[in-house]
């Protein structure tokens, strides 16, 4: 018989969450990673990230949020680390932005608790926010700060104490077909056999599976500044005063943010969310985040953000494009045994939970309780 029912090949968030979940239920399991546990070249790294339901980007993802939701609550309530944090999140725009529109769509439609503000009550409410007159926006209460590397970091020390095997620093080669229905990973110098394959590796989706996935996905870096504010101005830049957010400008620019957050890094994370993304070799360096980025991004948030303050810093991440801006998460077509969930195309890491009992359930049972169909590469 093989060595491992599961063996989980890449430990970004995908990857940890599938590994937790897989040794929960009592499998016998081996997560590989080729860097190390706090790499900085995938699209899992850094220290927050953004949690929201009332997505603009439609309802079908409302199953596997509300299953992240509860995910992401049991997990930050089994540690003592900080994994989530209550912040609310605010998305800000025109009235017929695809911003606001969508996300109050989705709220109305799936019955997730919003309300809908005007400029005045936007700017007395989040005091840092100044918007036009004819702004908008859709609030959130009970979206969240997701910390990133603590909520990795945590899956990996979780799967370890529930038996799971953990190899870092070690790449993957190929995956191919064993005897009596098993798949062999294959690294340099060493294989393992096992019942199945989870291939979280995003952006190196397509070296594995080359025939089914390499043509329909595009790596791409985008760089993501943090900014400075001034004292005077700190208090409302806080978690409490200050939401997540989202913010389209009239061009359809889409710029995220979360607040400042003392104990991190002392600034608030911002970024463009379709702007600014250049195809990138991911086994290439990556080029470092501009100051000229930073300002054009500055340019862009500061009408609406006045006190926030470029910093020079700043870091370059990847996301995994799909033509549809939407995951792919299914069975492998081209390798029996293998299931995957990759082109998370920017908008993933919120929905580790979900899709890690996903995978483990597609590994271990062949199928998923929670409906994915929207999800399916056989779309493309
Ligand atoms: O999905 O909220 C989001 C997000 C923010 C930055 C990248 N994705």
């Amino acid at each position: 018989s093989p060595t491992y029912d599961v063996v989980v090949v890449g430990l970004g968030i995908m990857g940890a969450s599938a590994l937790h979940q897989l040794s929960r239920r009592g499998a016998r399991v081996l997560g590989v990673e080729a860097h190390g546990p706090l790499h900085d070249l995938g699209s899992s790294h850094g220290q927050t990230r953004i949690f929201r339901r009332a997505y603009w980007e439609g309802e079908q993802y409302v199953p596997l949020l509300d299953s992240s939701y509860q995910g992401w609550r049991e997990l930050d309530a089994a540690t003592d680390e900080t994994i989530a944090l209550r912040t609310g999140g605010l998305f800000v725009g025109s009235p017929d932005s695809k911003l606001v529109q969508g996300s109050r769509d989705t709220a109305l439609r799936c019955g997730i608790n919003h309300e809908y503000l005007d400029a005045g009550e936007i700017t007395s409410r989040f005091p840092a926010f100044h918007v036009q007159p004819d702004a908008v926006a859709v609030h959130e209460p009970d979206a969240l700060m997701l910390f990133a590397d603590n909520a990795r970091l945590t899956y990996l020390t979780r799967a370890t104490a529930a038996g799971a095997h953990l190899v870092h620093g070690r790449a993957v080669r190929t995956l191919s077909p064993g005897s009596g229905g098993t798949v062999t990973v294959v690294g340099d110098g060493w294989e393992v056999s096992c019942g199945a394959v989870v291939l979280t590796v995003g952006g190196w989706v397509g070296r594995f599976l080359p025939g089914e996935i390499a043509p329909a996905v595009t790596p791409m870096r985008i760089p993501v500044f943090e900014f400075d504010v001034a004292e005077a101005r700190e208090r409302d830049h806080l978690p409490g005063r200050f939401p997540v957010f989202l913010y389209e400008d009239a061009g359809g620019a889409l710029v995220y943010g979360l607040p400042r957050w003392r104990s991190v890094d002392g600034g608030l994370k911002i970024g463009f969310h379709n702007r600014q993304l250049s195809p990138q070799d991911v086994d290439g360096d990556r080029r470092p985040p501009s100051d000229a980025e930073q300002h054009e991004l500055w340019r862009t948030i500061s009408p609406v953000l006045p006190a926030v303050q470029p910093t020079g810093r700043g870091r370059s991440c990847i996301y995994t494009m799909s033509a549809d801006e939407s995951f792919l998460i299914g069975r492998s077509r081209e390798l029996d045994g293998v299931c995957y969930a990759s082109a998370c195309s920017g908008h993933g890491f919120k929905f580790a939970p979900g899709i890690g009992e996903v995978l483990a359930q597609l590994a271990l049972d062949g199928r998923s309780t929670v409906d994915i169909a929207a999800f399916s590469p056989d779309r493309l």
